[in-house]
């Protein structure tokens, strides 16, 4: 299997499925102004359907929400820039997010394609729903030959929803503690979380791409 991957705007493919791809940018002025070295990453969504992957990352990228839901078919991939600082320096990264389908039959099928080269691995649940956080163990499981060496981070999605959520922070970080990461609780709807969990991921990120620690 083969991925061509298009330049921003254009669409990407995955050669003898047909499964069609749609790429999103942002560019962030600010990343120019500040003169920091980019480094690309590419950041894979794993979890459950309904758990508010596409959402983290609508929230995240277009800094909106919608409440309708509308199934992710296939894949999706976004880009965007950010800066984080580490240690008084300033890093910039452009993260390209890999948004996939939540069901079980597409992640057997396109894990090499979709996992390929992939630095960080964030996985996603629903506060509301005990299931989908004991779920990731079997998205790990699936793919941990292939993601190894990646850097995790544990979401912990929906926490607007303080009456209806099941899952507790203790829990939360219980799990995460077992993948080795670490865990934030957001909310896509309010944004709550969202930025300071992104911040955490592209530290660790910082951390594990050598090639980003030199200087500015
Ligand atoms: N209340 C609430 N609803 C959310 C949140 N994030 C996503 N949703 C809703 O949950 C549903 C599934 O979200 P979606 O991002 O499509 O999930 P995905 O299948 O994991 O990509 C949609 O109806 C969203 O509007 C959140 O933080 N709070
Ligand atoms: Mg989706």
């Amino acid at each position: 299997m083969v991925v061509i991957s298009g330049e921003n705007h254009e669409p990407i493919f995955i050669e003898g499925k047909g499964h069609f791809f749609t790429m999103l940018s942002q560019t962030r002025e600010a990343l120019a102004a500040a003169r920091a070295p980019v480094t690309k990453a590419k950041v894979c969504f794993v979890g459950d359907r309904e758990v508010g992957k596409t959402s983290l990352i609508r929230r995240y990228v277009q800094g909106s929400f919608r409440e309708a839901y509308v199934a992710t078919l296939g894949a999706k991939v976004s880009s965007t820039y950010a800066l984080t600082e580490q240690d008084g320096k300033t890093y910039g990264m452009k993260l390209v997010l890999w948004d996939i389908m939540g069901s079980s039959g597409f992640r057997e099928t396109f894990k090499e394609a979709y996992f390929h080269g992939v630095h960080a691995v964030v996985a996603v649940f629903d506060l509301t729903r005990r299931p989908s956080l004991r779920q990731l163990s079997t998205w790990f499981a699936s793919v941990e030959d292939i993601t190894k060496p990646a850097v995790r981070l544990l979401m912990g999605n929906k926490a607007d929803l303080a009456d209806e959520r099941v899952v507790t922070m203790e829990e939360g970080r219980e799990f995460s503690e077992g993948l080795k990461c670490p865990y934030m609780e957001v909310s896509a709807k309010t944004g709550k979380g969202v930025a300071a969990a992104f911040d955490t991921l592209l530290k660790k990120l910082v951390k594990a791409l050598p090639e980003l620690a030199e200087e500015r």
